[in-house]
């Protein structure tokens, strides 16, 4: 449910809604102007009322023509200039030296907001995935939504300006806040502005409106504007967010950075990516490494060269990857252990642990993405040590 729509939250949004309102009643009238008279005449002058001795040929009428040319011209510029002058004043950046410029950044499928340096030098970071409770019709409360955390959080009564982007490997999104009238495309590598100014403290949902693919349309997050006090409060300290620090758990860092969108956790199913703790690898996955070979998660061992086994030896060694290294060892995975190990478990993380998501494993693939046979995972540079730590504690403590 787009929330928002039952107030004017921004400066501009009353000019958005006249403009608006101008260009629906002048779309009636000029429609049915045009569409009355056709009726009228299709019917007045239908077959069997028309004798063909009846039938003129007119070729002028000054008077009609003059009407029909003026009032529609008159009509469209008033159009125009409500259409033009309300866009003018969402187009035109506010002055940048009285205003507050908020790097935005728009990935799947999250929200984040960057501040800039507060007097003791630290810079704000918020935002993540975060998910809308869920009401029933009368409005109560079914299931508590995770949203209010991650915000935006602003002053009462000042210039925002947002400067949005979206990183290269990523896809176009839209910044949409509907109780603002204000809605701007996030592109790729490319840098796109939007800015309000609120005079209405509360809180008010941001949408993502790019429809086109699986989850735009759970890209929530929140404006929160604060009265100025309480922002500069909140800004000058290095606390998360006004509301207080973040969870710290392994498993609210998964939810804030949106990792759950594509992995499952605790079942076995693959989402857009891989399970997270029922199993490492499949056996397709091994397969797919042992043939083609594998260089993009910068371990210290560098790449790992393709057809290191192959046909039976490669199928056995495979099985006995995916199966979590249980089991009778086949003799070929000597051809494995001289860098993974006896235990699989990747030699003081020279190589990759294949029996469980280590610290390691998770910090290499964050940091440098990964493109495999099951998909694309994008890079999370920002996510930090303490971070990876704790989802690294807590997929072992679900297993
Ligand atoms: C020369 C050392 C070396 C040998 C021998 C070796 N590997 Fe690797 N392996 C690596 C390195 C290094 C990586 C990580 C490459 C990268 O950065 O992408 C890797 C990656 C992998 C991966 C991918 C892990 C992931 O999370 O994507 C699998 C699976 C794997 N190895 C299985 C095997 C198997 C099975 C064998 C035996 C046939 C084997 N390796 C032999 C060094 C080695
Ligand atoms: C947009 C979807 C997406 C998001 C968001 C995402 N991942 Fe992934 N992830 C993938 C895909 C797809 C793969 C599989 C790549 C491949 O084919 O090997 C993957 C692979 C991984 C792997 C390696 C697993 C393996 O066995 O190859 C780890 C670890 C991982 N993701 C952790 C995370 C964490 C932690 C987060 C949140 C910070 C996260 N992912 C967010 C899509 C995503
Ligand atoms: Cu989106």
């Amino acid at each position: 449910m787009l929330e928002g729509f039952n107030s004017q939250a921004s400066t501009f949004a009353a000019d958005v809604d006249q403009a608006l309102y101008i260009n629906l009643v002048f779309s009636i009238i000029l429609a049915v102007s045009v569409l009355g008279p056709m009726v009228y005449f299709a019917w007045k002058y239908r077959e069997k009322n028309v004798k063909n001795e009846n039938i003129e040929n007119f070729v002028h009428h000054t008077g009609l023509e003059i009407t029909w040319t003026v009032i529609p011209t008159i009509m469209m510029f008033i159009l125009f200039y409500y259409g033009y002058s309300s866009m003018k004043s969402i187009r035109t950046m506010p002055d940048t030296s009285t205003a507050i410029t908020v790097q935005v950044e728009g990935s799947k499928w999250k929200w984040r907001y960057e501040y800039p340096a507060n007097a003791n030098g630290f810079v704000h970071k918020v935002g993540g995935a975060y998910t809308k409770a869920i009401k029933d019709e009368n409005g109560k409360v079914i299931e508590k939504g995770t949203m209010g955390r991650s915000a935006l959080y602003v002053p009462v009564n000042t210039n925002i300006i947002l400067e949005m982007t979206a990183p290269l490997d990523d896809v176009i999104h839209s910044f949409y806040v509907p109780a603002f009238r204000m809605k701007e495309d996030v592109v790729p590598g490319r840098k796109t502005k939007q800015w309000f100014n609120s005079a209405d403290v509360g809180e008010y949902d941001v949408e993502c409106a790019e429809y086109c693919g699986t989850d735009h349309s759970y890209m929530y997050s929140r404006i929160v504007v604060l009265p100025k006090a309480e922002y500069e409060a909140w800004f000058n300290s290095s606390e998360d967010t006004p509301k207080g620090n973040y969870l710290k758990s392994g498993d609210a860092v998964l939810q804030q950075h949106g990792c759950k969108s594509c992995h499952a956790i605790q079942t076995d199913k693959i989402l857009v990516g891989p399970t997270l703790n029922t199993r490492r690898l499949t056996k397709e996955q091994v397969l797919d490494v042992i043939n083609n070979g594998q260089n993009k998660l910068g371990y210290a061992m560098g790449a790992m060269p393709a057809g290191l086994a192959s046909g039976a030896d490669a199928e056995k060694i495979a099985t006995y990857v995916a199966g979590g290294l249980k089991g009778d060892k086949p003799a070929s995975f000597a051809a494995c252990s001289s860098c993974h190990g006896e235990d699989g478990k990747g030699m003081f993380s020279t190589a990759p642990n294949l029996v469980e998501y280590d610290v390691d494993l998770l910090r290499n693939v964050l940091k440098n993405g990964k493109k495999g046979m099951i998909g694309t995972m994008p890079a999370f540079p920002y996510v930090s040590e303490e971070e990876v730590s704790a989802i690294a504690e807590y997929l072992k403590s679900v297993k």
